[in-house]
């Protein structure tokens, strides 16, 4: 014997037999295994840049046509054109730009997945999870756990906008998703504005305290904090070559990521940075917080201001350039493929050690 052909076979008998294959349930797995076991990956969407002023005018423009109210959430969801209809920016992630405007509630309510923000623009709108209130201002960092109420408002007198990330297709993909509206649009706050940072975001915990698998209770992580830690880091530390100098946001009580589904980070790249070109597993929506410079991803080339948001997606070489000092927000799923033993990583060794420009 032969690992050869199979005599008489014909392509009407193959035909034939995956059309009764077909009929009860079956696929020849000869067929399918390229789409359903691919050897690398190249289905993480297409790297993509949305410059601020166009979000923002979009964004206004929702702002006449539909209430916070009518609208549950008021939001232009930031989608891949690789996933034309399906509201993704990535393969695994959700981004929006969320505005309210002033005098507006956006409904409390809860949900399986887990959102997080980071505000683009207007100062003092809240956020209220679980009893309290955080008051917001730019480049704040702000999380919603798994199944805590959330309702959003806007006591000042200018629009409030921010950059949504959820880790809703995870939920979709497990169809774990379960949600329910809080009676009114409000829910009562039974703790002072802040006062979760004042218990946990000092580098103690209250006595006694039981820490739950399921939630970060840190949900407030204020700008000015963030820039510090990067402002320090950036006196005492070599920036990474490719990933400048980061931060990543922690649950102080796991010293892990407040969420086990996506990784939220915050970069600087002081001014005159040249990145290696890098790449991970990992799919990223970044957002830039200060300042300007050029951003490379797979094939394209962008200058990026305040606010502009872009997709990194999975596996594809990106690598940053900056021209004055450059903040840039990022969210992604690598917490999870980490979790899973999926990470990979790669720096362009070439590029490294100067071979290439
Ligand atoms: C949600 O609850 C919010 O609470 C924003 O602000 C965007 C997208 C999908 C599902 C739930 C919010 C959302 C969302």
């Amino acid at each position: 014997m032969s690992g050869g052909t199979v005599a008489s076979q014909t392509q009407a008998d193959r035909e034939e037999f995956q059309a009764d294959l077909a009929a009860d349930n079956l696929q020849p797995l000869w067929d399918i295994v390229g789409r359903i076991a691919a050897r690398a990956p190249s289905r993480g969407g297409v790297p993509i840049h949305w410059p601020w002023g166009g979000l923002r005018d979009h964004a206004m423009r929702a702002g006449n046509l539909i209430t916070a109210e009518e609208a549950e959430r008021r939001v232009l969801v930031l989608e891949n054109p690789s996933f034309a209809g399906e509201g993704r920016a990535t393969s695994s992630l959700y981004a929006g730009i969320q505005l309210i405007l002033p005098g507006e509630i956006a409904p409390s309510h809860k949900h399986t997945a887990s959102a997080l923000r980071l505000i683009m623009e207007g100062e003092g709108a809240y956020t209220a999870v679980d009893g309290e209130r955080v008051v917001m201002s730019p480049g704040d960092f702000v999380v919603t756990p798994s199944n805590t109420f959330h309702d959003h408002g806007n006591e000042t007198d200018a629009p409030v906008m921010w950059l949504d990330g959820l880790d809703v297709f995870v939920v979709n993909l497990l169809n774990a998703p379960f949600g329910e509206e809080y009676p009114e649009s409000a829910q009562p706050i039974s703790r002072p504005d802040g006062y979760s940072l004042e218990r946990f975001g000092r580098g103690m915990l209250p006595h006694g305290f039981v820490r739950s698998e399921a939630r970060s209770p840190l949900f407030w992580w204020p700008y000015h904090h963030t820039r510090a830690a990067l402002d320090g880091m950036r006196r005492e530390e070599q920036a990474d070559p490719s990933l400048g100098l980061r931060m990543d946001y922690i649950d102080p009580t796991s010293g892990q990521s407040p969420f086990k589904t996506m990784t939220a980070s915050m970069s600087l790249f002081p001014a005159g940075y040249r990145g290696v070109p890098y790449r991970a597993i990992s799919g990223a929506v970044m957002t830039v917080v200060e300042g300007a410079g050029t951003v490379r991803v797979g094939d394209e080339t962008w200058h990026v201001t305040k606010n502009d948001v872009f997709v990194v997606p999975s596996w594809n070489w990106h690598s940053f350039t900056a021209e004055e000092d450059l903040v840039i927000f990022g969210f992604s799923d690598e917490v999870l493929q980490r979790h899973l033993g999926f990470w990979r990583e790669e720096r362009d060794a070439a590029a490294q050690i100067g071979i290439r420009a």
